[in-house]
């Protein structure tokens, strides 16, 4: 039974991926970190018969152990600070987390793996954040990097240890540089699921309007699903190589919301919508798109599930989950009544 080890479990593409892997035969091992972390129930609920080990990536020690114990054919480290907009309030938690996070795991692979490296398969969580401001459209694996936050920076970090590791050591070592992905699994910081899931709250008179950033940045959006297969594809090839993960479609804000709003019938959100400079970048990423013709080519990956099909599901997952809390509770979660996390959040320096 071959054993993988996710750091990141606990996130949206950790949940995918431990089912996916429990789904073909792996013993799965996840990290979770905290000494109390609410999401270790719905880990276990999702990945049957997961193992999860204590453990945090600005942490060597517990790394080490936690590869001492799983003992490892695969490592899959999609732990991070994922949400850009937070790493400019805690660039030096992102840098520590996101960026040395990922040579931490790697010396931990050194030093609890003993010689022969070339046993473990790694697989570092990039990003098409390392593009940022681009050099080239569609973006290709040779595409130049030029990050645009201190998370696009962190990443271009991993990504060159991990390609750095590879030739230094001789790692089966592959660098995944994965576009925007989304599902109803997808944190409510992020603005697909920020905009689903207003807009199943404003469908069903629980919410007024939503407040944004820029409407007119431009995303290649797919699903985790698929995304997460690719991860696994990489990691069963003869030689470790880097590859773009991307739909090769780019849609702008203001598309989500057209067809977020139209699933619950509503063809003019213009009203429901406003724009509050919290939400805006001081640096921002325009547009992306990705060309993973290589991808197509080699692993034998292309995406199942459309744009539309993408937030149409994400939609329909929180209208289900909205109306779920309400008849359970006779209202609505505290915690998402203005906008969850964001209600919170200080103006971006
Ligand atoms: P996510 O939902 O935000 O999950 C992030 C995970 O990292 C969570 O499990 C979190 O644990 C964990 N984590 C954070 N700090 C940690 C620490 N100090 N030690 C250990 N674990 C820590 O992100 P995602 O969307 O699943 O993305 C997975 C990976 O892919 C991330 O590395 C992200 O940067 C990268 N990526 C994502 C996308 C995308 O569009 N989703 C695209 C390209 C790359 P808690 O639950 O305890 O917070
Ligand atoms: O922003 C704009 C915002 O936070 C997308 C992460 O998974 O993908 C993700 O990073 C766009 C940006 O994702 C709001 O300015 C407008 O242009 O959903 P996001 P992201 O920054 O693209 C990459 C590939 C990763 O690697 C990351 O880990 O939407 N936007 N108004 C807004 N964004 C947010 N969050 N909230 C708004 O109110």
């Amino acid at each position: 039974m071959p054993r993988a080890l996710i750091t990141g479990i606990t996130g949206q593409d950790g949940l995918y991926l431990g089912e996916l892997l429990v789904g073909r035969g792996y013993e799965v091992f996840g990290l979770v970190r905290g000494q109390s972390n609410p999401k270790v129930a719905t880990v276990e609920r999702l990945v049957p018969g997961v193992v999860l080990l204590e453990g945090d990536l600005t942490d060597l020690p517990s790394l080490i152990g936690a590869v001492e114990i799983s003992q490892p054919d695969e490592v899959y480290n999609l732990g991070a600070i994922s949400f850009v907009g937070l790493s400019w309030k805690q660039a030096e938690l992102t840098g520590e987390t996101t960026g040395m996070g990922v040579l931490r795991v790697l010396e931990a692979l050194r030093i609890a793996g003993g010689n022969d490296l070339s046993r473990v398969r790694f697989y570092q969580a990039s990003s098409s954040e390392m593009f940022g401001k681009v050099r080239e459209t569609p973006q290709r694996e040779t595409t130049p990097f030029h990050p645009r936050s201190p998370y696009g920076v962190a990443k271009t970090f991993g990504h060159y240890l991990t390609v750095n590791y590879r030739e230094s050591y001789g790692l089966f070592a592959c660098s995944g540089m994965l576009f925007n992905h989304e599902s109803p699994r997808r944190g409510i910081e992020f603005v697909t699921r920020k905009i689903s899931r207003a807009v199943a709250r404003i469908s069903l008179g629980l919410q007024d309007s939503v407040s944004l950033g820029n409407l007119e940045s431009r995303r290649d959006w797919g699903f985790a699903g698929d995304y997460v297969d690719a991860m696994w594809r990489m990691l069963q090839q003869d030689t470790p190589d880097d590859f773009v993960v991307a739909t090769g479609e780019t849609h702008s804000i203001r598309e989500l919301l057209d067809v977020a709003f139209a699933r619950v019938g509503i063809e003019d959100w213009s009203g429901y919508v406003r724009s509050d400079p919290r939400f805006f970048r001081p640096a921002e990423v325009d547009v992306l798109v990705g060309d993973a013709s290589k991808a197509r080519e080699v692993l034998g990956w292309k995406p199942r599930v459309g744009f539309h099909e993408l937030v149409e599901m994400m939609v329909d997952a929180d209208l289900a989950a909205e109306r779920a809390e309400v008849s359970h509770t006779g209202s609505a979660h505290p915690d998402t009544v203005v906008g969850g996390l964001e209600r919170n959040w200080t103006a971006a320096p």
